[in-house]
């Protein structure tokens, strides 16, 4: 059978073996440099497309969907959250949605842990010494000393799939796990890991040493660590997040890192409009948070895997099938569960 080239526009770029191929199977079109796209150069660009390739950084609300083009039918994300698609609204006007899990689970999981430790272990801090100073007087007793990882109690928000890539993680390290999730995992698991379920997110911030959230980003999850979670989380805890930004109030953790009740943090996510909070870039400067900058799944292996998930998403919906990442709105999804 030979399968019509669907017209794609693609809002990144992406690795060259991704576009070599996508350019053999579809009629696709790039951006001849990459960077982030206004709205205005969204809508361009999906005129007389049938898919639209998109990515965290395109505003895909209600309004932007409602000026897209008739013939766009699938809006094929590269990414694991949508979080910048307003499903409903592309749902309504008939598009098909589908997104890229899975592939970068153990990625963003590795991310975690080792922001986790490198808050505590001082690995920044540590790490800049050397290329800085170009001499060294050698080891002192009292030489960067940091805190110890094994025995902690780490409460992971969110256990679905990079939750417990990041449980099993922990584990190995000696952590104690406590969780708190939409939906209760099977007691195998939780035998497996060693983990307490919390059915209060209040309960589980009072308990333990670390935060880690692995929950998407939705209406229900905004703010999930709020000032008054942050107020109660114990003397010299410390939060790790690879997942959004939108999930804590920055500025509330930024009060409680600054008065010394909490002992950091490691984000690899943080607000950026219209700009980085200066207050969060000097507390990365004095080494109290950990700051990277979005890489937590920034593999070749896992953006290829991406990229193969986007076309196999594009050939199956084209193929009449339905694509395996779907992605349903929400009263859409419960009824699919
Ligand atoms: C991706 C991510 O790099 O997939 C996600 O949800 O947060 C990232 O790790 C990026 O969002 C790709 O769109």
């Amino acid at each position: 059978m030979t399968l019509s080239r669907p017209k794609i526009f693609v809002t990144r770029r992406l690795p060259a073996q991704i576009e070599a191929r996508m350019t053999t199977l579809f009629d696709v079109t790039f951006k001849p440099v990459d960077g982030a796209l206004s709205a205005d150069a969204i809508i361009d660009g999906a005129a007389g497309m049938s898919v639209l390739v998109s990515s965290i950084n395109d505003p895909l609300d209600a309004d932007l969907i409602a000026r897209l083009p008739e013939s766009i039918k699938l809006i094929a994300q590269f990414g694991n959250g949508y979080d910048n698609i307003d499903i409903e609204a592309a749902y309504t006007r008939g598009m098909t949605v589908t997104n890229t899990p899975s592939v970068l689970t153990e990625d963003t999981a590795d991310m975690a842990m080792m922001l986790m430790l490198a808050l505590p272990r001082r690995l920044v801090e540590g790490a800049e010494v050397l290329p800085r100073e170009g001499e060294w007087p050698g080891w002192s007793p009292n030489w960067m000393l940091g805190r110890r990882l094994r025995g902690k109690a780490l409460g992971i928000v969110g256990m679905g799939r990079i939750g417990t890539a990041v449980a099993q993680r922990a584990r190995t390290f000696g952590l104690n796990i406590h969780y708190f999730s939409r939906n209760r995992r099977p007691p195998q698991l939780e035998e497996a890991l060693g983990a307490t379920y919390w059915d209060s997110l209040d309960g589980l911030v009072e308990a333990v040493d670390i935060i880690s959230l692995h929950t998407p980003l939705n209406r229900g999850t905004m703010k999930i660590l709020d000032a008054g979670r942050l107020a109660r989380m114990r003397q010299d805890a410390f939060v790790v997040n690879v997942s959004r930004p939108e999930l804590i109030d920055e500025k509330a953790l930024i009060a409680e890192i600054r008065s010394g009740h909490l002992y950091g943090a490691a984000l690899d996510v943080f607000e950026n409009r219209p700009g980085i909070n200066p207050d969060l870039l000097q507390l990365a400067r004095e080494h109290r948070i950990v700051l990277t900058a979005h890489m937590a799944s920034a593999t070749l292996e896992a953006r290829l895997e991406m990229g193969e998930t986007v076309i196999v998403n594009i050939r199956a919906f084209f193929d009449g099938a339905q694509p395996p990442h779907r992605v349903l709105p929400e009263h859409k999804a419960k009824l699919a569960r």
